[in-house]
């Protein structure tokens, strides 16, 4: 039976360092400010850009939320991203994803800053980290990382699993796994033998945005199983890519839903923002 890992624990620790930092780095002047954007009216981008608000009041960061309407051109969106970037009291530009389809993603990720983007999604920002030479790394792959350090278990030569292809999620955690030495494995959609495959891996990571996906026959004996899915289930309840009971069952450690990777993505946003605040003021 699996022990669970409590992303609201270790996130609260990685908030608790931040608030520390902020603190330190307002006694020697230095401001902290995150951007927060978000263009219409998706309900569920509403609830993550309140959660990272709270979290920034939490540890001390200044958020200044822009809330444009849906219809809003791409045009509109890419001037509201120059004049943050040229804005000295925003260390970090947050722009809520997914942006309404009139809006080129790519196009709005390219206008940010590197050195503001807090997300990490920038082109040169994924050159860096491709690398191993970066400032800031993608926060669910980020915060996964550190659900992995706290189970106690090293990647080092470990068999890593990572299903789903994402440029957010999935090809940056495969590079952080292989970065930790790794031997890792992305599969996706057109994988074959897939169970086989998830069956040997030692830490497997779930990206794939479908409920029950990763069945218990899929889970390595005392593996550890990390479930980055967001899902809602028939009752509106939010669930995660793993069928919990059957994975639990198998698995040595395992994320729940919520109150596992979700959390950790928040609080690393937050320590991307000091970071940011700190490279600008010097301060290595
Ligand atoms: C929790 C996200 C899919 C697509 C775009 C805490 C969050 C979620 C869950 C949260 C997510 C998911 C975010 C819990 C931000 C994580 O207690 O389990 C926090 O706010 N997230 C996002 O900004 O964009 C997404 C998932």
């Amino acid at each position: 039976m699996a022990k669970l890992i409590d992303g609201k624990a270790v996130s609260a620790k990685v908030k608790a360092q931040v608030r520390d930092e902020v603190s330190a780095l307002k006694e020697k002047g230095v401001h902290v400010g995150l951007a927060v954007v978000i263009v219409g009216n998706n309900q569920a981008s509403r609830v993550y850009v309140n959660n990272k608000k709270k979290a920034c009041a939490e540890v001390g960061i200044e958020s200044f939320e822009y809330a444009l309407p849906e219809e809003t051109t791409q045009a509109e969106l890419l001037e509201l991203v120059a004049k943050l970037n040229g804005d000295d009291n925003v260390n970090g530009i947050l722009v809520q994803l997914p942006l309404p389809k009139q809006i080129d993603e790519n196009a709005v990720i390219n206008e940010i800053l590197p050195e503001k983007d807090v997300d990490a999604f920038h082109p040169a920002n994924v050159g860096h980290i491709m690398i191993g030479d970066y400032s800031f790394l993608p926060c669910t792959p980020a915060g996964i990382m550190e659900l992995i350090a706290d189970t106690g278990i090293d990647v080092c030569g470990k068999k890593c699993v990572v299903v789903g292809r994402s440029n957010i999620v999935g090809k940056p955690m495969a590079m952080l796994l292989l970065h930790s030495n790794g031997t890792v494995t992305i599969c996706h959609s057109r994988t074959e033998n897939l169970k086989e495959i998830c069956a040997e891996a030692d830490i497997l990571v779930a990206a794939v945005g479908r409920r029950d996906f990763i069945t218990g026959d899929m889970v390595k004996e005392g593996a550890v199983v990390i479930d980055v899915g967001m899902n809602r289930n028939d009752e509106g309840k939010l669930c995660g890519d793993c069928k919990f009971d059957e994975c639990a069952e198998k698995a040595g450690f395992i994320t729940p839903v919520p109150g596992g990777v979700g959390p950790m993505t928040i609080a690393m946003l937050m320590k991307n923002t000091v970071t940011a605040a700190r490279i600008k003021a010097g301060i290595a």
